[in-house]
């Protein structure tokens, strides 16, 4: 009898549905921020949308990856990894192209950001990082990166000279040497207790997204809200995984993300428009530079956006300053 009992339900459970299928997502910053608030966001939308077929587990702190948060793309686009929510700048090993979004002053405003991720220089990005074998799903925002310190206020070029710089990829290496800073390239998870330390003096990052929520103000003592450069997330599947899913479960897919990735930046811009008046609170000191200032660091860092136009190509920054530059 219980033979038979045990075959029995053998073969029902082959007759029923399988359970929920388990995707991993890493991303690599706390779980405090706007990063894991998009993330979650997208498994409840996706479960939702899926009756419960498919459950993400999100993973914070490039836990996925041993830590190291550049490794997270490349393990994304073999399959290792299902999900990745990261930012342009983290893929530049895998993708020098990317870099090109977060030129040095590219941007003037969000309208212009928006106009490159909605246009013809996000799809070549996506073609791009489809042949490292992640497809994007939709675009979402680390934001305007902004520089903080713990020596003196940042009103100039000239106030970078010798300060110790954190900073998060290659193309910022070159852009802290043209302002005479001292860089060092570092992972996001060992940032906060080597400013804590004195390790390093200061770090660049987003006011919303990542300062913030990840509570920098109680290390740093002076921001300037230079808007050197800007930093895209995007929310990339496996393309292996994408592209074994029937076209019903794709169209659940990009429903989640897009309500998931437009969520994650409306509040990512709204706590950045709030920032520096909390920050202030805190105890922070705030530089808001002039038009003349922003001129002097633009002008200043000239030599890493000519630099680095040329290994991006000239055809793909094209697209991205005249889209930037459109009105
Ligand atoms: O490492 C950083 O600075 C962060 C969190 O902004 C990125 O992932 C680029």
């Amino acid at each position: 009898f219980t033979r038979m009992a045990l075959g029995l339900t053998t073969a029902l459970a082959l007759c029923l549905p399988a359970g929920a299928e388990t995707l991993r997502l890493s991303h690599n910053t706390g779980d405090t921020t706007t990063w894991q608030q998009g993330a979650d966001k997208f498994a409840e939308l996706l479960a939702a949308e899926t009756g419960g077929e498919y459950e993400v587990r999100v993973f914070p702190n490039a836990q996925l990856s041993g830590g190291d948060q550049m490794k997270q793309a490349e393990m994304t686009g073999r399959g290792a990894i299902d999900l990745v929510l990261t930012s342009a700048i983290n893929v530049t090993p895998l993708a020098p192209e990317m870099a090109a979004f977060s030129l040095p002053y590219l941007y003037s405003d969000y309208d212009a950001v928006d106009r490159t991720t909605a246009g013809k220089a996000g799809d070549k990005m996506e073609e791009i990082m489809a042949g490292h074998g992640i497809h994007i799903l939709a675009w979402g925002e680390n934001g305007f990166r902004e520089v903080t310190n713990s020596k003196h206020p940042i009103k100039s070029p000239e106030d970078m000279n010798g300060l110790k710089m954190r900073v998060a990829g290659p193309m910022y290496i070159d852009v802290m040497n043209d302002l005479g800073a001292n860089p060092q390239q570092m992972q996001w998870t060992e940032t906060f207790p080597a400013l804590q330390q004195g390790v390093v003096d200061g770090q660049e990052n987003p006011i919303g997204a990542v300062i913030i929520p990840q509570r920098v103000y109680e290390v740093q003592k002076y921001i300037t809200p230079w808007h050197y450069s800007y930093d895209p997330l995007f929310l990339g599947i496996s393309k292996a995984k994408w592209d074994s899913l029937d076209d019903e479960t794709k169209a659940q897919f990009q429903k989640a993300a897009d309500e998931a990735m437009a969520y994650q930046i409306e509040i990512s811009r709204e706590a950045t428009a709030e920032g520096l008046e909390f920050l202030k609170e805190q105890g922070m000191e705030v530089y808001e530079p002039t038009p003349e200032d922003l001129a002097a660091f633009k002008e200043a860092t000239k030599p890493s956006f000519d630099k680095w136009s040329e290994q991006i190509g000239a055809d793909i920054v094209k697209l991205f300053t005249d889209e930037a530059n459109a009105e």
